[in-house]
């Protein structure tokens, strides 16, 4: 994404008039550090921007979010004697106090389910996903803006937060998704679940746009899905992403199953994550499941001997997850569409992470020897500070 020319050269003290025409296919803006800039355009738009009189250097830039970091920078250089740069505002938006991370979320708090139902019987799984702008807690006293993919229940009412539904059915199920863009700016969908040619479903929709996006599972795994409009990292950050189960053959049920996707925060303003910290990978949060630390607060449950199964995926941007339990070893471990261990191999071997690369996902098996809390975390420990632990209750 660029301005083209990124740079013009104006007399000290000549006026500039700039036409600016939106050749690309995103919506796009010029804000000029001073204040003055053109509305958005969409695609083919074209508007005037009046700078008025130069009196020294100034930088513009796309006010789209991420799209200052994607290259969409104007240089404005005063020429003739010099003159003081204009410095472009500091755009990273932190709260007013370092969160407390193990504060108490409040009685209005509720955590996001962690169970896992049962795939349903249908072989054709159809869903509308609806993203828009939303605002949300993500930490105790930590709001940010997020655009995740919602839905609309048949009384209108909408609810979006990250990760999105979280999808289950069987190798050969097809889905069929209705991506509709309720949302400030471009956006698109991606599912890793499904083998297509990227070119028309995962196009970029303008708000007020839909389209769908078809695909049938052929493999099982846990998969990841999310918006690959650029920069991905950005929207990623904004909770443009989800989990897609398909049960490997002849999956056994348990007593407990749970789905936990791990994925990075960052604060940030208005337009969501700060752009800045997002290219520069500086998350201030991990978390499991869009909230730090919140199975702390409502735990996991299981009953000493039952089998647990617990699936993880790592939805990043950036981050990969070593998923362990405190106090537990896992004697089945399923990870990229291949057991890795399976309880008949429990004498030769146990398992103590489920490590996963950022996109990966899989899932293990336990069952608790005896009462008590056991916690579970990304073992990489600056992660697991972060936010993405939790706790299993064993009774
Ligand atoms: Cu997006």
């Amino acid at each position: 994404m660029r301005f083209t020319p990124g740079r013009i050269e104006v007399p000290r003290g000549n006026r500039l008039v700039i036409d600016l025409a939106n050749t690309g296919t995103e919506t796009h803006d010029l804000v000029l550090a001073d204040g003055h800039s053109t509305p958005r355009l969409a695609p083919g738009e074209k508007a005037t921007l009046d700078a008025g009189v130069i009196g020294g250097d100034e930088q513009g830039w796309c006010s789209l979010p991420g799209h200052r970091q994607m290259g969409m920078v104007l240089d404005v250089v005063a020429t003739g004697s010099g003159g003081p740069a204009t410095d472009p505002p500091a755009d990273h938006h932190t709260p007013s106090a370092t969160p407390d991370l193990a504060a108490d979320p409040g009685p209005s708090f509720v955590a996001r389910d962690p169970r896992l139902p049962a795939a349903s019987p249908e072989t054709l799984h159809r869903y509308r996903f609806d993203v828009r702008d939303v605002q949300r807690e993500v930490a105790p006293a930590v709001t940010v803006t997020e655009w995740p993919y919602g839905t609309v229940a048949a009384d209108g009412s909408y609810s979006g937060s990250a990760p999105g539904p979280t999808l289950r059915g069987k190798v050969g199920d097809t889905f069929e998704i209705t991506l509709v863009n309720n949302a400030t700016m471009g956006h698109s969908i991606d599912f890793h679940a499904g083998a297509l040619a990227p070119d028309g479903p995962m196009r970029t929709i303008e708000p007020g746009q839909s389209l769908i996006y078809r695909f049938t599972a052929k493999h099982s795994g846990v998969w990841l899905y999310h918006c690959s409009t650029m920069p991905m990292s950005l929207h990623a950050a904004n909770g443009m992403f989800g989990a897609v189960i398909i049960d490997p053959p002849d999956l056994p049920p348990v007593d407990q199953e749970y789905v936990l996707v791990q994925s990075e925060m960052f604060y940030g303003g208005a337009d969501g994550a700060d752009p800045a910290a997002v290219a520069d990978d500086r998350a201030d949060l991990i978390v499991f499941n869009g909230y730090a630390n919140q199975y702390d607060h409502t735990p996991l449950t299981a009953r000493v001997g039952q089998r647990v199964r617990i699936w993880v995926l790592a939805a990043g941007p950036n981050r990969g997850s070593a998923f362990h339990v405190v106090g537990g070893q896992f004697d089945t471990v399923f990870k990229e569409g291949a057991y890795l261990l399976r309880p008949g191999n429990a004498e030769s071997g146990g398992s103590q992470v489920l490590d996963l690369a950022p996109a990966q996902g899989g899932f293990v098996e336990l069952t608790f020897p005896e009462a008590g809390r056991y916690p579970f975390v990304t073992h990489a420990m600056a992660d697991a500070e972060k936010g993405a632990h939790g706790i299993v209750v064993v009774e």
